[in-house]
């Protein structure tokens, strides 16, 4: 069996994590692949159910998952972790707490991009005044400088997209 990584995906709302992250956990669990995706549906609404959206509430949403994400890497799961985790420093804590098993990867949409998606009426809301400290709105996005991989999802289609992140899997983890 492969060795546990962290795939750790930063994005926009609306760039297209939770899909790609969940359709990679489809393909590599058909491959044999011990695979694992920690997003808000089981993270935000479980363990970090007391945090918000704030600077700090964040810092700490990405602390707890960056430590999950170790424990599973560590117990062999290749863990794919989908958080928009919009501050360089968090995600900085997050690949100390996993080492080397650490890729980040950008799921790069412009933001009138994932506006123009807006698959949840949340950007709309959100120029409307009725969503408070919304990254790209009226709080920070910060785009990694160096990551392992980026997936520009605005560029090519879904299928491209999910090829571009099996390869790079299949190249660095064998099942
Ligand atoms: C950004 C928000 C906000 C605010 C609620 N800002 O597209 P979604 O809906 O389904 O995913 C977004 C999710 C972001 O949670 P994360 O845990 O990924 O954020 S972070 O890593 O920054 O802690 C969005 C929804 O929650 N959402 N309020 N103010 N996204």
């Amino acid at each position: 069996g492969h060795k546990g990584g962290v795939l750790w995906f930063t994005g926009l709302s609306g760039a297209g994590k939770s899909t790609l992250a969940l359709a990679l956990e489809r393909e590599l669990f058909a491959k044999g692949y011990l695979v694992y995706v920690l997003d808000g549906d089981n993270v935000r609404g479980g363990l970090n159910k007391d945090l918000g959206f704030g600077p700090e509430a964040r810092a700490e949403n990405i602390r707890r998952i960056g430590e999950v994400a170790a424990l599973f890497a560590d117990a062999g799961f290749l863990v794919i972790s989908s958080f928009i985790s919009p501050y360089r420093a968090d995600r900085e804590r997050a690949k100390e707490a996993a080492g080397a098993a650490f890729h980040e990867i950008y799921v790069k949409a412009s933001l009138e991009a994932c506006e123009d998606r807006d698959p949840k009426g949340l950007y709309r809301r959100a120029r409307q005044g009725e969503i408070a400290e919304f990254t790209g709105i009226s709080s920070p996005y910060e785009p990694p400088e160096a990551a392992e991989l980026v997936v520009p999802t605005d560029e090519l289609p879904v299928e491209e997209c999910l090829g571009m992140l099996m390869r790079y899997v299949g190249e660095r983890f064998q099942n």
